[in-house]
Formats: C-alpha cells, sequence, structure tokens
C-alpha cells in the first residue's frame, strides 16, 4: 500500500516537472501549475487522503516525501519562471530598433557672440587676454587711479570676500581685500605686468556688481576690455577701431558718437554711443525716441595709469574701453531682457 502511494506521489511529479519544461513558463502559466499541484486541492496534496489507511511510520515516511517533491516543484516552478525572464530580455533587445536621439547642445550666445566679436579684434591684431574673476581691491580699484576715498568706487559696488585664513592676506595696501571684479579693467594692470609698448589687446570675462536687476542691469554680466598702448595713440585712432568694430558686427551703416565722461582711469572719458540699429535713428523705446544707443565707455589712458603699469606717459599714450557683451548681444539678437541668458531656459537657449 505505501509503496502504491509513493509510486503515485512520484507520478504526480514526473508529470508536473514535464509541464513545466513544456513551452515558456509565463507568470500566469506558473499560477496554474502551482494551483494544480501543489494547491489545497491540487494532486499531490489529493494523496494525503490515501495516508489515513497507512501505519503511522509508514505515513511518516509518505509525509517526509511528499512535502520534499512539494519544495521541490516549487523551485523547479520559480526556476523555469526565471529562466523563462533571461531568454525574455536577451530576445525583446533588437539592436536593429533605431536609439533615443541624444540631445545635442549648443554654444551659449554670450560664447558665440564672444568668438564673434573676438573673430574681429583678431583681424585688427589685437591679442586676447584672460585673468582672474577673485580680484584685490589693489587691481581693482587703486592702481586704476581709484583712491579708497573716491566716490567712483560707489558706482562698482560689488561683493568683498572675506578672508579666512589671515596668512592669505594681502600685503600690499592695509586696506586692500578680494572682490568679484567690477569690471575687466584692473587686467590692463596685470597684462601690462607681462608685456611691454606697443600692446594691442582685448579681455573678455565676466563681471559682478552689487546691482538691483531689471531688464538691462544684472549682478553678473560680461564685458570686453580693450588696451592698445603705443607711442603717438590719439582718440582719433581709438573712433577709428571702435567705429570698424562695431560696423563689422552691426553693419556698414552703423555710425558712432562719442560724448565726454567720467572714468578715473582715462582722461579724457567717453561714453561711445551707436546709432540705433532698430529704428536707423527715427526714434523707438530701445533708442528712447534719441536715435542713439549707448554702448561702451572708453578714453585715454590716464598718465597715473601709465605710471602704474611702469609706462613713461611722456613716451607712450594709449587708449582703453570696455563693452558690456550682454547689452550688445541684446541689441545683435533683438533680446528684451538682459536676464534671459542666465535662466537657462531651454525655450530661449535652442533659438541659437
Ligand atoms: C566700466 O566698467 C569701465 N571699466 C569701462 C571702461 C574701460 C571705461 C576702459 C574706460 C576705459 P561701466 O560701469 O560704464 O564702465 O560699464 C561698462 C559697460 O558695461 C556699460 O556700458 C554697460 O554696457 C555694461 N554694464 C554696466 N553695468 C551693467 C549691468 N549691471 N548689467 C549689464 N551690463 C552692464
Amino acid at each position: 500500500m505505501t509503496s502504491d502511494v509513493i509510486k503515485k506521489l512520484n507520478k504526480i511529479y514526473a508529470e508536473a516537472l514535464e509541464e513545466v519544461g513544456k513551452g515558456k513558463l509565463y507568470a500566469q502559466r506558473r499560477v496554474e501549475l502551482e494551483i494544480k499541484y501543489l494547491g489545497r486541492k491540487g494532486k499531490l496534496n489529493d494523496v494525503f487522503k490515501e495516508m489515513a489507511v497507512l501505519s503511522d511510520s509508514a505515513r511518516k515516511e509518505v509525509g517526509v516525501l511528499a512535502n520534499k517533491l512539494k519544495s521541490d516543484l516549487k523551485l523547479q516552478l520559480g526556476q523555469a519562471q526565471l529562466q523563462n525572464k533571461k531568454s525574455a530580455t536577451t530576445i525583446t533587445f533588437d539592436e536593429t530598433i533605431p536609439g533615443a536621439r541624444p540631445k545635442i547642445g549648443s554654444l551659449h550666445p554670450i560664447t558665440q557672440f564672444l568668438e564673434r566679436i573676438m573673430a574681429v579684434f583678431s583681424t585688427l591684431g589685437f591679442e586676447i587676454v584672460e585673468d582672474r574673476e577673485v580680484e584685490t581691491t589693489v587691481y581693482n580699484f587703486d592702481k586704476l587711479n581709484i583712491a579708497f576715498d573716491h566716490p567712483a568706487r560707489d558706482m562698482w559696488d560689488t561683493f568683498y570676500i572675506k578672508i579666512k585664513n589671515k596668512k592669505e592676506k594681502i600685503k600690499n595696501k592695509e586696506e586692500s581685500s578680494l572682490v568679484l571684479r567690477t569690471h575687466t579693467s584692473p587686467v590692463q594692470i596685470r597684462a601690462m605686468e607681462k608685456r611691454r609698448p606697443p600692446v594691442r589687446l582685448v579681455v573678455p570675462g565676466r563681471v559682478y556688481r552689487h546691482e538691483a536687476t531689471d531688464a538691462s542691469h544684472e549682478t553678473n554680466f560680461y564685458q570686453l576690455e580693450g588696451l592698445v598702448i603705443d607711442r603717438n595713440i590719439s582718440v582719433a585712432n581709438m573712433i577709428y577701431v571702435l567705429h570698424t568694430v562695431l560696423k563689422q558686427l552691426f553693419g556698414d551703416k552703423v555710425k558712432i558718437r562719442i560724448r565726454p565722461s567720467f572714468f578715473p582711469f582715462v582722461e579724457p572719458g567717453h561714453e561711445v554711443d551707436m546709432s540705433c540699429i532698430i529704428c536707423e535713428q527715427k526714434g523707438c523705446s530701445v533708442c528712447s525716441g534719441t536715435g542713439w544707443l549707448e554702448m561702451l565707455g572708453a578714453g585715454m589712458v590716464h598718465p597715473v595709469v601709465l605710471k602704474n603699469m611702469k609706462v613713461d606717459p611722456d613716451k607712450y599714450s594709449g587708449f582703453a574701453f570696455g563693452m558690456g557683451v550682454d547689452r550688445l548681444i541684446m541689441l545683435y539678437h533683438g533680446i528684451n531682457d538682459i536676464r534671459l541668458s542666465y535662466s537657462g531656459d531651454l525655450r530661449f537657449l535652442k533659438q541659437f
């Protein structure tokens, strides 16, 4: 009797294994087989009913076997489904399906414009120089003839940097500390520490100011500094260079005019205006009806600054200028808010 029950159990187990091995074992099929063989009313449990007539020791022997077969079958079912999942993954990978196209970025409009403007200056023989954005007040102000207590410092209010390690403190002036540079003009001095006239250079770079932002003011923006020093350099040379560059960028119709202005590091100092390219000087909201747009500060390098560069003002003269790159870009592309350039908004950036 015992052997009959054992035979029956082995037969059911073999039958179950055969079914497991047939075709692919998806989740639903696995559940069906579990119910059929291992469920409460499943085939293996059915055999238990026949055990009532067996002796205690025989019942124990059959019970141990039945439980072993049940757990083996469970294991086989699990493995078969896992195997199926693995092969399913292999089969569904089709290398001929086109991949997701990677999103290709582009150079930022500011970078694009800087490259353009620097190409123009390169054709005029200008060298491109870059320098630090964290600057000492000595270079940002003092060496540019902006004394410690001069009200001109208010025009260039900025972010002062605390120096934690006292050993790092700058020693050459007591009141000196670190600032985020407010303009690219300090690079005039830095560049001249390694060069002797004649020089022709431009300095593109980021500058920082303590500003309330609006459509034409940012707390960080780009400038392009220019410096020319040689014998017999005059305002005429400055006008020629600036007019040539603006014509190259905005077209031959562009006119410029210069107005007196004050910057402590130049004498005489000028504001340079460009004829409004939007309305062609008929008067519009961009030029506030004047027909002119203020583009940059410029002037003849101050003798004090030349001396700070260790250049003899009796032998040499020069001119310098500082363009607000962001405002040039706004005009160039017809952008109505400077803040868009720094927003990281892809709807804006994708247009360039
Ligand atoms: C200067 O920074 C001088 N260093 C320029 C200079 C260099 C004059 C050499 C003479 C000789 P100013 O503060 O005006 O000057 O700034 C120059 C240009 O930067 C401005 O004409 C304007 O186009 C731009 N600019 C100034 N402030 C901002 C701002 N907050 N946001 C965006 N652009 C600005």
